[in-house]
């Protein structure tokens, strides 16, 4: 938009005079974020405005991204970012005293997802309303957002994140679009009149009040919405006397209360479900409401509307499209099933079994009795359908009701028209593996959309001094066109172009080293590599093979002091799940190891180890931007994609990685020289499993190095872990290593070395790190939300990169 400087000004003291009678010299800080804030609204309104009439007047398709997670991050830069203002407003702040920076600092970061999957939906966000793609997020507005993290004697305590507490300035509350949610009672289908009606009795209605959050689009008209729903006391709800009423309040409020209920107990799952129901239920009726206003015949809905559904957790659209197509619209089945798939699509994101959902059906038939009977319908009808062309097997491994459970993913399956992976490798494992029995059965459904990031929040504004340089070398044209980063590869080999980028990332790595002083009190060597692996903890992801290999640096430090290692800060950031007991025991263990060797004045500068408290989205805009290392590291075949992979590249750091998820197309773009690539592949981890002939206390056995390091996790040398190092122990040792930790483990020393190697020539490992960055314009979401929008959600977008 158009803004001056002086207009800025004006509007700024006049807007803060209006909310709090104040001069602006004696404003805190609050007020000062609040104005700016309120400010920042009121300019994306009459786009906001224009956005949504436009849509409605031109009658675009409208996608509808369903998750339980959207991962923001803060919003006042990215909004100032893409309203093309940031300039303007710093400098005007600058005038009245304000730095810019404190505003930004002092905004919560809503942590409404948990990690890949949640970030990956507020990437698309980004990215739709840059692209001009009608494309909305529709989820649950959590009052607590995933757990504030601190460490307490190294292991992970967890506090509760009230992140609404002083009001959240993106959002609009917007009762008058609020509709029920009904949940329990019993239902009675009456065809007495000729069409099947359902009557309800008993029900409990829950009131679904929106609020809505403008997605500013990076072109200068677009803005999206996020609709995020509360759960309320429904107003005719009014039967019960004060006490009971209380108690009823909270019980309804708890639904929109917390992301992720603990699922360790049968009211916890409970909660789960209903969460999923209730923003499923909530969302379908308002896209149909809205929908309506066209005066359009229901069978037009998969002209306009496509509904996107963000791993199994929304799979509940299926049965609620057909519900409301059923018994509101009049549909019949066989109409309201085509057109059910026709608008719905399926993304999975991960093989991990624990994470494909499954919920009892008593708790189903319970708490949803109609959705419960139109599953039972669509899982019979399917069974009945499949009868000709396959065996018993078949049917029974594939239908959605088995074993006494609703299985999630199949019922995405069968009600999607597509379902997708992540990445080329997670897809193929989806075909041939993971969902093969379903591939065979539909394979023209089967697709792959890699995912992407938004290279705005993941560059422009986390890296201002990498930003500007890549300005400087090729101009600013990457910037809505990323691939023109490859322009970058004319200066590979520019030694004044390499040395400057060894400045910046140096200036980047002095500035987390400040951080990191001031929250910690550590002190860190900006000549260091700093190797970052940041992401959740899973055993998957193997953050204990990193921490083997410190330990085995470290071993050989103390052996030989004079051992010619190149000092390195190893960085972490991750949350474990709170029932996730073995995630815990590892983050304990890592502090433990961090302490003991952080503490040891005889190894200095050469290994510090950094676990960050709190992981989160801003803290990896401090982080990524330092790095020189990225650790992707998971067992080949189990990581869908990865994300942060692309983060770190396009900030110029070096991958190490195993051939998993998007690893390999990373490999693909930067050239094997310029990644170092290690351990098992996906092909020999099948073999394993298919043989059985993975031993890991061999390896334990016959490897000197692994056994010293894995003994110190038993024999009191890594103080204040006496259970977790045992128990850690075990699971590799004796308990068969489950994610190859110590077959890898050499290959990955290895590794290591080449990356010390390395290092130390500066041009070599500078020409690395640009060929990185020239690579990853390939991974902006931009890309991939338009390879969505044409190939499932089948829109046409104006986009600035076509
Ligand atoms: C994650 C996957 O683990 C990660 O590989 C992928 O990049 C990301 O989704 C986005 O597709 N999965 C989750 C989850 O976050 O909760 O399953």
């Amino acid at each position: 938009m158009k803004l001056t400087k002086d207009k800025f000004k004006e509007d700024y003291k006049r807007l803060l005079t209006e909310l709090y009678s104040l001069d602006i010299k004696d404003s805190d800080i609050s007020e000062q974020y609040f104005t700016l804030g309120n400010l920042i609204r009121t300019y994306a309104s009459n786009d906001w405005k224009n956005t949504n009439e436009s849509y409605l007047e031109k009658g675009e398709k409208q996608i509808y991204y369903f998750s339980m997670e959207f991962l923001l991050g803060r919003m006042l830069k990215s909004n100032l970012l893409n309203l093309d203002i940031l300039d303007v407003v710093q400098k005007g702040l600058q005038e009245f005293g304000i730095h810019l920076e404190n505003l930004i600092e002092f905004e919560v970061d809503p942590g409404l997802g948990n990690g890949g999957l949640g970030r990956l939906a507020a990437c698309f966000l980004d990215s739709m309303a840059t692209c001009a793609i009608p494309g909305h997020g529709n989820g649950i507005r959590y009052k607590y957002g995933l757990f504030k993290q601190k460490f307490v004697n190294g292991y992970q305590v967890e506090i509760p994140e009230h992140w609404l507490r002083n009001g959240n300035i993106w959002e609009v509350r917007r009762l008058n679009k609020a509709v029920t949610v009904r949940f329990y009672g019993n239902v009675w289908l009456d065809n007495s009149s000729g069409r099947i009606v359902p009557h309800y009795e008993n029900e409990e209605a829950v009131l679904a009040v929106p609020y809505d959050t403008p997605i500013i689009g990076y072109n200068e008209q677009t803005v999206n919405t996020l609709r995020l729903w509360s759960a309320e006391m429904h107003p005719l709800d009014d039967s019960h006397e004060y006490g009971s009423f209380l108690k009823q309040q909270s019980r309804i409020e708890n639904i929109s209360e917390v992301l992720y209920p603990d699922d360790s107990y049968y009211d916890g799952r409970l909660l789960r479900l209903k969460q999923e129901y209730f923003f499923v239920s909530a969302g379908i009726q308002s896209i149909i409401r809205r929908f309506k206003k066209k005066n359009l015949p229901i069978s037009h809905l998969s002209e306009e509307v496509a509904i996107h559904i963000n791993d199994t957790h929304p799979a509940l659209c299926v049965p609620e499209l057909m519900r409301i197509l059923l018994d509101d619209e009049g549909m019949d089945w066989e109409s309201a099933w085509d057109l059910t798939i026709k608008v719905l699509s399926y993304t999975n994101h991960t093989i991990m079994s624990e994470a494909l959902e499954k919920w009892p059906i008593d708790m189903m038939s319970t708490l949803l009795p109609r959705i419960h009977q139109i599953i039972c319908e669509i899982d019979h009808r399917y069974a009945a359908d499949m009868r000709s062309r396959y065996d018993h097997h078949m049917i029974e491994r594939t239908r959605i009701i088995e074993g006494g459970h609703v299985k999630m993913a199949h019922l995405a399956i069968i009600g999607s028209h597509s379902i997708n992976g992540v990445a080329k490798l997670h897809t193929d494992i989806l075909k041939e593996k993971v969902l093969h029995d379903f591939y065979l059965i539909f394979p023209s459904k089967f697709n792959n959309k890699t995912n992407g990031i938004t290279h705005r929040r993941w560059l422009l504004l986390s890296n201002e001094p990498l930003r500007q340089f890549i300005d400087c070398k090729i101009g600013s044209n990457w910037e809505v066109n990323p691939t023109d980063l490859t322009k970058l590869k004319a200066y590979q080999d520019d030694e004044e172009t390499l040395i400057k980028l060894a400045q910046i990332k140096k200036l980047n790595k002095q500035r987390f080293a400040d951080y990191v002083k001031r929250t910690m009190n550590l002190t860190l060597n900006p000549d260091a590599i700093f190797d970052v692996q940041v992401k959740r903890l899973h055993a998957y992801k193997r953050q204990l093979l990193n921490l083997l290999h410190i330990l085995s640096l470290y071993f050989k430090l103390k052996e030989n002091p004079n051992t010619d290692i190149y000092p390195r800060v190893f960085i972490f950031g991750a949350k474990a799940a709170p029932s996730y007991t073995y995630a815990k025991q590892i983050i304990k263990l890592i502090n433990s190891v961090a302490y003991m060797i952080n503490h040891d004045h005889h190894i200095g500068d050469k290994i510090k180890i950094v676990f960050v408290e709190n992981y989160s989205v801003s803290l990896a805009e401090r982080i990524i931007p330092a790095a020189d290392v990225s650790e992707q590291i998971s067992l080949a075949s189990k990581e869908a994609s990865g994300t942060g992979n692309m983060k770190l590249m396009l900030n110029g750091a070096v991958t190490v990685a195993t051939l998993d998820g998007a690893n390999i197309e990373i490999r693909d773009q930067v050239g094997s020289d310029n990644i170092i690539i290690f351990g098992l592949t996906d092909k020999e981890v099948y073999q394993y499993y298919h043989d059985g002939s993975y031993h890991a206390y061999d390896y334990y056995i016959h490897n000197p190095i692994l056994h010293r390091v894995l003994n110190a996790l038993i024999d009191g040398t890594i103080p204040g872990v006496e259970i977790e190092g045992q128990d850690i122990f075990d699971s590799l040792v004796k308990y068969g290593d489950e994610f190859f930790v110590l077959r890898d483990f050499e290959d990955y020393r290895l590794a290591q070395e080449k990356v010390d190697q390395i290092y130390r020539d500066t041009l070599r490992w500078q020409k690395m790190a640009l060929l990185n960055i020239a690579g990853a314009g390939v991974f902006s979401s931009d890309y991939t939300v338009l390879q969505y929008a044409r190939e499932i959600w089948d829109v046409s977008a104006k986009s600035t990169h076509d």
